[in-house]
């Protein structure tokens, strides 16, 4: 695989930065790219390019029009496809067929959802009656946010990237967007679409580079931005508040979660067993809705733990374009050793390594990979940090419960707030339980199942505010009302 040149892309054009960085592959640690890292000028040029943008015909854009390009970008990326595909598994490392599947597919869907959505998006109207028999005409009309900075990471990069993108230009907006430092491919990439499906130059930019000192800090806190959309660690999202802080900017977060799963005693457990195992083993349990926290019942405890078991004996870790290969690496070396510090840390709480516990030999090629073994735990305590704390990798605790009462409490009992699922044949029990989840998502008997309409997002350390359908709408707009005296 060659090594490629990966530039910023401002104001239509690919640019260099003001100095460049390895990219390694999380498979094998060999450099794949050398990514050009935007400094201040390089940010402030693309921000301004945005403004002019906005100033420019595509500020007086119809919703029709906007909708029609979100249409052609999706074409785009479609004739692309495999393009995609290979740039998301160059910087990951995950399978190629999670790729197409999962990541590429979703970006297609996210620009055709909120193309729909849009078009079919309307605003509060009111006549207001007055005294003495006057009337008034209330209606709001939706102005483009303005210039969005979009900062997102490396687990789900183009999924993630277009979840926002899509509803930003949808809504007219021009976006400056940093992608992860680990995962610099495809937003590049997706400068190219964007300008052959016609999007105006400055509408889509994209800085290269890190948080602190770097691209991140230097768009989060330049004073031309109109709004922060972000998806990464709950720190992060701190950090970024305190930065706009001051220039009372609007943030919409999508953060950390630390998950619970819940499998009641009247399970399918076939089914439990099997949605369990993608909610902690997916993306190499590298998806922020991944399940960390187990909890069954104990009547079926030893069953559930044997499944699981079994399930994660069966993963295959390996180099992604093998057809056998269900697992990938983590993003990379300075990740695992995150990981492996809590799997270590799970020993000194107590815990009964289930499965995995290490770092896997897979051989000399791989050997500078970032790979670890797809583990398990059980005889955790509740309080222990590894229960408490969200480490990102392919890693969860199982924990016995007795009553619906304790699983409700154990679930709920997280400074976190982001997804849970719920596994019973018993509807009612499904419904009441999920309703009671402090999370922005619950699912009952499935897991990852998504409805682009549907809102998204977290509680607590989790996050802050909704995106999907509408909700992001409200996000990407600012509703100017016009009163008219009749
Ligand atoms: P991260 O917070 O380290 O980085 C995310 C992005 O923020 C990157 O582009 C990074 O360069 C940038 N960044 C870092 N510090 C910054 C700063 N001070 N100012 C501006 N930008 C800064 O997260 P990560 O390690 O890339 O991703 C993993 C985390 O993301 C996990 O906590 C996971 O749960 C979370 N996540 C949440 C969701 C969700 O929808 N809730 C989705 C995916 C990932
Ligand atoms: O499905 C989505 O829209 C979404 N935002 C998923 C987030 C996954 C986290 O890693």
């Amino acid at each position: 695989m060659g090594q490629a040149e990966i530039m910023n892309f401002v104001d239509g054009a690919f640019v260099t930065g003001a100095s460049t960085f390895d990219k390694l592959s999380p498979v094998d640690g060999q450099v794949t790219a050398t990514v050009h890292e935007a400094g201040r000028a390089e940010v402030d040029a693309a921000v301004r390019a945005a403004r002019r943008a906005l100033d420019g015909p595509w500020g007086r854009t119809s919703v029709a029009d906007r909708a029609r390009v979100l249409r052609r970008i999706a074409d785009r990326i479609e004739e692309r496809f495999e393009d995609f595909v290979e740039a998301e598994v160059r910087d990951t490392g995950k399978p190629v067929a999670q790729a197409r599947q999962l990541d590429v597919a979703r970006a297609v869907a996210n620009f055709r959802s909120f193309a729909d959505t849009v078009s079919a998006s309307g605003l509060d109207s009111y006549l207001t009656e007055l005294p003495g028999g006057h009337r008034a005409l209330n209606y709001a009309i939706a102005q483009p946010l303005g210039v969005v900075a979009v900062i997102v990471p490396w687990n789900l990069p183009l999924l993630l990237l277009t979840w926002k993108v899509a509803p930003a230009l949808a809504c007219g907006n021009a976006v400056v967007v940093k992608p992860s430092e680990e995962t610099p491919s495809t937003a590049t990439l997706l400068a190219e679409v964007m300008a052959d499906a016609g999007v105006p130059a400055g509408v889509y930019n994209v800085v290269h580079g890190f948080g602190p000192s770097s691209a991140g800090e230097f768009v989060t806190t330049h004073e031309g931005i109109d709004g922060v959309t972000f998806t990464g660690e709950s720190g992060t999202g701190s950090a970024i508040m305190r930065a706009v802080a001051p220039a009372v900017r609007p943030v919409s977060f999508e953060l950390g979660g630390k998950n619970a799963a819940i499998v009641f005693a009247d399970a399918d457990l076939d089914k439990a067993v099997d949605g369990l195992s993608r909610s902690v083993f997916a993306n190499t349990g590298q998806v922020c809705l991944c399940t960390e926290r187990v909890y069954v019942q104990r009547p079926v405890y030893d069953d559930v733990v044997a499944g699981l078991v079994a399930k994660a004996r069966q993963l295959r870790l390996g180099r992604p374009e093998h057809p056998d290969t269900t697992t990938g690496p983590l993003i990379s070396v300075a990740h695992r050793e995150k990981v492996l510090s809590y799997l270590a840390l799970a020993r000194d709480e107590g815990a009964e390594t289930l499965v995995g516990g290490g770092v896997p030999d897979l051989g000399p090629d791989l050997a500078s990979g970032a790979w670890v073994e797809p583990t398990l735990w059980a005889g955790l305590d509740h309080g222990a940090r590894t229960v408490r704390e969200e480490v990102f990798g392919p890693v969860a605790a199982l924990i016995p419960f007795d009553h619906e009462e304790d699983a409700v409490r154990l679930a709920n009992d997280t400074r976190y707030g982001l997804a849970a699922a719920v596994w019973t044949q018993n509807l009612e029990r499904g419904h009441r339980v999920a309703q009671r989840m402090r999370v922005g998502v619950a699912w009952v008997n499935t897991w990852f199942l998504r409805d682009l309409r549907s809102p998204f997002g977290g509680v607590g350390l989790s996050g802050i505010g909704r995106e999907g359908g509408r909700h992001s709408l409200h996000f990407y707009t600012q509703p100017t009302n016009v009163c008219v005296q009749l």
